[in-house]
């Protein structure tokens, strides 16, 4: 790719921002006053009499990103014009919560810094008021008002259409996954989608494997030649260094197998009861790759929570929640741009020209790179259903998605107990009337279905409710339990469980990681940690093997990441200096870092040596740098 001298770029866009700038003030206000309130679409009022549109101006001011949209609420009439101008240094959407039958907002648009974009979609509505937001930062919020006329849509009810796909569990020592081209049922009208997946589904097929028992995993490359080299990273386990799925190392290329050994023991002892989750890790290509379907679920059993009587067999359902884009032809759309199919011939960063010299430059160079989806998957289908019956039902909750946050909760306030966290068991459940997950961040729960029948049960995601700072949770409907049938049920939750034992924090902290945006417009930025990029030639930290050590994760970036460690299971020992909460005392691998905060957590080094990661897992970031390697040695 070309490149513009970064300076007359700017210079150019300067110049047309100050441009449109003028020209939306006078566009936005057909009765030619110049009250910028006005124009801005800030009045509620917006009876302009007669049958003079309404039009309005959604403004994101500088520091928007934390600030909000600076006019949440803005009224159009139903033959006005909606746009947005966007003065941040952050791109951000204006993306309406209300969506059609397939699930597709009602209208998205993505503004850049200094953009202004009309919002066609907007125009046209049924009257009534409609909830926006920002799908990169769902934290940013407010409510467009359509006035007069009949007619127009408002958007359709979800409809749970598809029935939610379960997938095929394998239960073999030495499980075979070829790597290959799929057409897949994702949405319930029209084409299949065509994705990238472990051995022809998305989810590939869940693993299913006894704590202690050794599992060889052999993943095959028959994918197009286009994708590349492939690298299957086991999140949550305990494994050799060589199976751990490296991003530039024992890759798997085209042609090629390779076989991932995983002994689920630690120490000499079984591993608890997980719930992992295997991807592809590829250096510079992990989002890309993730989004094309390379996904599967891996639950190991501890034979000690068939004795407490948790729910089994089929009232035990593994749910991965991931969210995606569409062409109208029901293919996903390219990273970072929802309206550009995806160019899987295309090896570089989608909308980059590349890491130069100190950081990536282009229009989704960092902080604009963000792979998120305008509609939310469950086990790969929009909005699907699952018939169940009046009883406990194990739910073990997974984000998936390469960017996107959810806070997950039931349509009729009826609560989760959260048993465990993804690896083993919490010391006692925790009642939680919502829990927010961040991409690979997973929750083990009990729902209790009793007295039901007849009814249907929406496991929804809501605005973040624990905080004012951070990136935001998305909106929506995700699936439908419908309870159908009593049943006998002789499952219980105890009120102990058989939780992990947990390391003695060392009181001195090891290592410090710090995550944040470096580099500047000129010259590129890019995601870092320690104020570096990933460079897969240095060692950024040693441990020596049998060693316990504490770790501080800190965030000084204005964003929330969600920062997951490689190889150990950790104890949580600090939240911003404080104990951390119930449903984070158990083992964990991902934590989430609004910025500002601060993350103790503590490991004991066992059994394997060599480099492992450490990285952000919104896969745009850990693409664009943010990650970084510590060794293992003797
Ligand atoms: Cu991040």
């Amino acid at each position: 790719m070309t490149r513009t001298h970064p300076r007359t770029l700017a210079l150019v866009l300067l110049a047309l921002l100050a441009l449109l700038g003028a020209l939306v003030v006078h566009a936005a206000d057909p009765s030619g006053r110049e009250d910028a309130t006005a124009a801005l679409g800030t009045g509620a009022g917006g009876t302009a009499g007669d049958t003079e549109p309404i039009s309005a101006t959604i403004l994101i001011d500088r520091g928007g990103l934390t600030g909000g949209y600076a006019t949440p609420r803005v009224t159009i009439s139903q033959d006005g014009q909606l746009s947005v101008l966007n003065r941040d240094t952050y791109a951000h959407t204006v993306t309406s919560e209300a969506t059609d039958a397939s699930g597709r907002p009602l209208f998205d648009v993505v503004v850049g810094p200094g953009e202004t974009r009309a919002v066609p979609g907007a125009t046209g509505l049924a009257a009534g008021d409609y909830g926006i937001y920002c799908r990169f930062h769902p934290n940013m919020r407010g409510t467009l008002t359509v006035v007069g006329g009949s007619g127009g849509t408002h958007g359709d009810k979800q409809k749970f259409v598809l029935p939610l796909a379960v997938p095929p569990t394998v239960r073999d020592a030495h499980v075979r996954l070829d790597m290959r081209q799929a057409d897949v049922r994702m949405l319930p009208d029209g084409r299949r989608t065509r994705a990238w997946t472990y051995g022809g589904s998305w989810p590939g097929p869940t693993i299913r494997r006894p704590a202690g028992e050794r599992t060889l995993v052999t993943v095959a490359n028959h994918l197009p030649p286009r994708a590349g080299s492939m690298s299957m990273h086991l999140h949550g386990d305990h494994h050799a260094s060589r199976h751990d799925g490296q991003p530039t190392s024992y890759l798997v290329p085209r042609g090629h197998s390779r076989t991932y050994r995983y002994d689920l023991t630690d120490n000499g002892r079984p591993e608890p009861g997980s719930f992992f989750w295997y991807h592809d890790h590829r250096m510079d290509h992990t989002a890309r790759n993730n989004w094309m379907g390379l996904q599967g679920m891996f639950i190991v059993d501890d034979p000690r929570e068939k004795r407490i009587g948790l729910p089994r067999g089929a009232r035990d359902v593994p749910l991965m929640i991931s969210d995606r884009s569409f062409t109208r032809h029901n293919q996903l759309t390219g990273l970072h741009e929802p309206d550009m199919v995806m160019d899987m011939g295309h090896d570089g960063m989608d909308g980059m020209d590349g890491m130069d010299g100190m950081g990536y430059t282009g229009p989704h160079a960092p902080p604009n790179d963000a792979s998120v989806g305008t509609q939310i998957l469950v086990n790969g289908r929009f909005a699907p259903h699952l018939r169940t019956e009046a009883v406990h039902y194990r739910l073990r909750l997974l984000n998936s998605s390469a960017f996107s946050s959810y806070e997950l909760t039931l349509s009729d306030g009826r609560p989760f107990v959260q048993i465990g966290t993804g690896d083993g068991l919490l010391p006692e459940p925790v009642v939680r009337q919502s829990i927010l997950l961040g991409p690979s961040q997973r929750a083990d729960v009990v729902v209790d279905f009793h007295g039901e029948v007849g009814k249907n049960v929406v496991l929804k995601t809501v605005p973040r409710t624990d905080s004012e700072t951070g990136t935001g949770s998305r909106v929506g409907e995700l699936m439908q339990f419908r309870v159908r049938s009593k049943a006998p049920d002789r499952s219980s939750v105890p009120d102990r469980l058989p939780t992990p034992r947990l390391v003695d924090p060392p009181s001195d902290i090891s290592m410090t990681w710090t995550f944040s945006l470096e580099g500047d417009e000129t010259n590129g930025t890019f995601w870092a940690i320690n104020g570096q990029a990933y460079d897969p030639d240095r060692i950024d930290h040693t441990v020596t093997l049998g060693s316990t050590e504490a770790w501080l994760l800190r965030n000084t970036s204005e964003v929330t990441h969600y920062v997951h460690l490689h190889e150990e299971q950790w104890r949580t020992v600090s939240r911003d200096g404080q104990p951390p909460p119930p449903w984070e005392q158990g083992l964990e691998d991902t934590w989430r870092l609004d910025p500002g905060e601060e993350v103790v957590v503590a490991a004991r080094f066992t059994d394997h040596t060599g480099p492992f990661m450490v990285h952000c897992h919104m896969l745009d970031h850990e693409d664009h740098g943010m990650m970084a390697t510590f060794e293992v040695v003797r």
